[in-house]
């Protein structure tokens, strides 16, 4: 089993970001800065699929396994980003037991699974076929996400589902579609997630979520959660620069924001 898989399954507290960036060099950047895995998120920014190949390739210089959120439930995408070495994959808005199996099956080889075989860069090719048949389902991450009020209702049985390593929760999605958006709407999504994730972990899942900072992670972490995608590279250049910038300001004007 790869370490991170390993380290998923067995509930260690990881901290990743999403890399939205579509250049090697961020993602070699967010690497080289200590993150513990990362998830080049193909369903919010624009990354084209060639070029997602070239964004693993530069996480795997700095061995951070680099997995990607897909766009959706395609079974070819998951295909595609597992062909070209992404160490697992996010598979968003999974609301039900039967779109969770769907998922199990399109990532894992037979017996588990249906996923097809091909020379890709995974399988250096096409000249170690065998030996990644041999050790893929074993290796890689397949993350869903429970992020609506059907995925909500239905969490006991998608939890159950054999062959899905961690449940991740998106807590944007979520406050949307169970109506609980903004301060009014905390103590409900809150709930909502503790809910997720008890649900999860009695089902022997790993769970994970999005925080857009670190400020409540150590609390999240008391409720059980271990895997956190913190922000994204864009947000902390954006949030970097401001701060950067606004000091610089506040150096020069003696205080006074112009
Ligand atoms: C959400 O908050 O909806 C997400 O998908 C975060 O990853
Ligand atoms: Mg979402």
């Amino acid at each position: 089993m790869s370490d991170f898989r390993r380290n998923c399954i067995e509930q260690k507290l990881l901290v990743g970001t999403f890399a939205a960036i579509p250049h090697p060099v961020a993602i070699e950047v967010t690497a080289a800065a200590g993150v513990d895995f990362l998830c080049i998120d193909w369903e919010h920014s624009q990354i084209s699929r060639e070029r997602i190949e070239d964004l693993i390739r530069a996480a795997d210089v700095h061995r951070v396994p680099a997995m990607v959120r897909v766009p959706g439930h395609a079974a070819e995408d998951i295909a595609a980003v597992l062909d070209a070495g992404a160490a697992g994959v996010l598979v968003p808005r999974v609301s039900t037991a039967e779109q969770a199996r769907a998922a199990v099956k399109a990532t894992r080889y037979p017996p588990l699974g249906a996923r097809g075989v091909g020379p890709g860069r995974a399988a250096a090719y096409g000249y170690r076929i065998p030996d990644y048949l041999a050790k893929a389902n074993a290796e890689l991450v397949l993350a869903i996400q429970v992020e609506t009020a059907e995925g909500l209702t239905n969490i006991a049985e998608i939890a159950a589902v054999d062959g899905v390593d961690l449940i991740f929760i998106g807590p944007g999605d979520l406050s949307v579609s169970i109506d609980a958006m903004g301060p009014t709407g905390k103590d409900r999504l809150d709930t909502a997630i503790k809910s997720i994730t008890r649900a999860a972990l009695s089902a022997g899942r790993a769970v994970g979520i999005f925080r857009p900072s670190a400020d409540d992670v150590g609390a999240w972490s008391e409720d059980g959660i271990s895997f956190f995608m913190l922000a994204s590279d864009t947000m902390f250049l954006g949030a970097s620069l401001a701060a950067g910038v606004n000091a610089a300001r506040a150096g020069l004007h003696g205080g006074e924001k112009t």
